[in-house]
């Protein structure tokens, strides 16, 4: 899953993308590199960040999904927790809804389940105002569990198809180093649960806090790349990056050395 922030804020990407013409550019550009999914943001959800409404966020993604559209096969997420963005976006013709939230929006579980869409529902401890102020766990890695059970119940009671449901833990939100690495190094218990699970490391500042340098976001592709990997041996479906190419080469690389990618005879 590429990311596609069309946010003016973004932590990553801030500023880069200009208009809809770029952030379509750039939606083409993690298509050639090999991107399953694309993953359109119209909030930042970074630590500190201020919500937008939403008709300003329908505003910034829409238009790009629509023109995105017909340009690629690949599968179009729109990373929202507002249920008229996820609408707009279906109609739109997205593939996917991304809530960080995990459908707590009021009548989000029984939209998902009208708009038959694929959802992911990711764990986050507070909102992004505040969640990294004091992020306190008795047993991370179990509670991230249970929550996502719990929401995957509410997913399917409320109708959502059970194959329609991704999981995710929400690496960084309302989370210290420890509890990421906790979870990192659990994912095999998320992936027990029976779901696919999406897994969004890349660039995070945990990379920075472990002592491998990266101050800058832009400045943490390897650290990146070792989470991918380490996801993908857990067995995670898949990994929400920001360097597509070179996650998908490391990606090869480790599936050829374990003896189940597809191997060039060329060389
Ligand atoms: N992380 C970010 C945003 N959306 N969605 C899922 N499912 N999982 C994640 O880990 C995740 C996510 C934050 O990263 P980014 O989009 O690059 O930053 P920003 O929110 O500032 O645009």
């Amino acid at each position: 899953m590429g990311v596609m922030n069309v946010t003016p804020d973004s932590f990553s990407d801030g500023g880069r993308l200009e208009g809809v013409e770029g952030a379509v550019a750039h939606g083409l550009a993690l298509d050639r590199a090999g991107a399953d999914i694309l993953d359109i943001g119209g909030e930042s959800t970074r630590p500190g960040a201020r919500p937008v409404n939403a008709e300003d966020e329908a505003g910034r993604v829409l238009p790009v999904i629509r023109t995105l559209r017909p340009l690629t096969p690949r599968r179009i997420s729109i990373d929202t927790c507002k249920p008229e963005v996820a609408r707009g976006a279906m109609e739109a013709g997205a593939d996917i809804w991304n809530d960080v939230t995990a459908l707590a929006a009021p009548g989000a579980a029984d939209l998902a389940a009208e708009l038959g869409c694929e959802v992911v529902l990711m764990h986050m401890q507070g909102e992004p105002r505040t969640m990294q102020a004091a992020p306190q766990y008795e047993d991370v890695l179990a509670e991230v569990c249970a929550f996502l059970e719990a929401r995957a119940g509410a997913a399917l009671a409320a109708g959502v198809a059970r194959e329609k449901i991704w999981l995710d833990p929400g690496i960084g939100f309302g989370k210290t180093v420890a509890h990421n690495l906790a979870l990192l190094a659990g994912l095999e218990r998320i992936v027990a649960l029976g779901f696919p699970v999406l897994l969004g490391a890349s660039r995070k500042r945990f990379i920075a806090a472990v002592g491998a340098g990266g101050m800058l976001a832009s400045d943490r592709l390897g650290g990146s790349l070792a989470a991918a990997l380490a996801g993908a041996q857990a067995g995670v479906a898949a990994v929400r990056v920001h360097d597509v190419a070179e996650t998908v080469q490391a990606l090869r690389v480790q599936a050829a050395i374990l003896g189940d990618g597809e191997v060039s005879p060329a060389r």
